[in-house]
């Protein structure tokens, strides 16, 4: 017997500032619907699903912004989707920008099973871009005003026969949200994104966007034997671009399906659990050939130091 998840990665077209929350959920339940048409047990939602990338505006003001936060999940406005999965049947994950009772910012994604249970939340770690308004920039990325970095790290789920994992966008770069998950012998990692095209610090990275997007999640995936899916919010939203090519890769570091275009767009993939266990009792067996004992520094120190 296999576990085989059919996974679908639901990647987004832009969201413009004007879209209501009701046409954005009905978007996401239409990629529902597809993917129930597909025989999907799980669909993969984008990072920041439910409103434009609102880090690319300033305001003094952050309460200016609270709209673009949700403080229940469901709501009233959600429920809807919830209640299309659990009558389909199918698990979801979901990212939204969260306000907590006690007025914290996170950048949340969280997982919900086939019967509608809420299994697990994850809060970003990494949270990349600027914490001031920088005037010259032609688009802001001020992710560090609006989100407050969560310390609670990478946690390891049962959910969908399966040891499941998630992240957000900027993790999927460092090495250490990886590898941390696949300490705790995580198979399956679920991972929203929205990458703006243009890299205002160093423009010439911006061709390089969708290698960079392969090579991190590839190499995550192999080093760790676990699937990895990376979906985007992806296109040209309030006049930026951003990079879609989400996809479905495999503990062998192979893509298995990727997105085509810059749409609303649903890939599906058959991802076999137990595939995981040919990297992870192989090679990357950790306990086997691991030496956490001259690793240390990667815990001890934050930056470069040099002697
Ligand atoms: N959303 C997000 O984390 N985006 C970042 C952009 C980095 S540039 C400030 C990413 O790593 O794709």
């Amino acid at each position: 017997m296999t576990r085989t998840i059919t996974i679908g990665a639901a990647q987004l077209g832009p969201i413009q500032k004007n879209h209501t929350r009701q046409q954005v959920v009905a978007r996401l339940i239409n990629l529902l619907r597809q993917a129930h048409s597909a025989g999907c047990d799980l669909v993969v939602f984008p990072e920041l699903a439910l409103t434009t990338f609102f880090p690319r505006w300033f305001v003094e003001n952050i309460s200016e912004t609270d709209h673009y936060y949700e403080t229940e999940m469901p709501s009233p406005i959600t429920a809807p989707l919830f209640d299309e999965a659990k009558k389909l049947g199918i698990g979801f994950c979901l990212g939204y920008a969260e306000l907590t009772p006690q007025g914290e910012r996170f950048n949340t994604q969280i997982l919900v099973e086939k019967d509608g249970t809420v299994v697990a939340k994850y809060r970003k770690v990494h949270i990349p871009g600027h914490e001031e308004h920088e005037p010259d920039r032609a688009f802001q990325h001020a992710e560090r005003y609006y989100f407050t970095p969560s310390n609670e790290g990478f946690g390891v789920w049962k959910a969908f026969d399966a040891r499941v994992g998630m992240m957000i966008c900027n993790d999927r770069r460092w090495p250490e949200s990886y590898r941390v998950m696949g300490l705790q012998g995580v198979e399956l990692i679920l991972c929203g994104y929205n990458t703006p095209i243009h890299y205002i610090p160093d423009p010439s990275q911006d061709i390089l966007q969708g290698f960079h997007n392969a090579l991190v999640m590839q190499s995550g995936a192999y080093q760790n034997g676990t699937w990895v899916v990376g979906v985007a919010k992806a296109g040209v939203e309030e006049g930026i671009d951003s990079l879609g090519q989400s996809m479905i890769v495999a503990p062998s570091g192979q893509i298995v399906a990727q997105a085509l275009t810059s749409d609303d767009e649903l890939l599906v993939a058959r991802c076999d659990m137990d595939w995981c266990q040919k990297y992870t009792k192989t090679l990357f067996d950790f306990d086997r050939y691991r030496r956490p004992e001259v690793y240390t520094r990667i815990t001890a120190q934050r930056g470069v130091e040099l002697d």
